[in-house]
């Protein structure tokens, strides 16, 4: 019976010293970075894509009025997600 009790004590003591161990989640509660291709097509990095940056990262013309919902011409990041996703 005691070499069951040690095994008991053992299995209640190892998710204690595996949550020590664990990555703490607040990283996974941030904003969420922009995703690369985003990153990426904005060359000048003022964080929108201008048509110019659009057409040289491979982006259709009509890809591009398409998701520019405002039509300020330039693709914002929610308006990049439409484009790529
Ligand atoms: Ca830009
Ligand atoms: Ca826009």
């Amino acid at each position: 019976m005691s070499i069951l009790k040690t095994v008991m004590v053992l299995v209640l003591l190892m998710p204690l010293v595996g949550g020590a161990q664990t990555p703490s989640s607040v990283e996974l509660n941030k904003t969420k970075p922009p995703p690369s291709s985003f990153v990426l097509a904005d060359i000048n990095k003022d964080g929108q894509i201008s048509r110019e940056e659009a057409q040289k990262a491979g982006i259709p013309n009509l890809s591009f009025e398409a998701a520019d919902k405002d039509k300020n011409g330039r693709l914002n990041l929610s308006e990049w997600t439409v484009l790529k996703f």
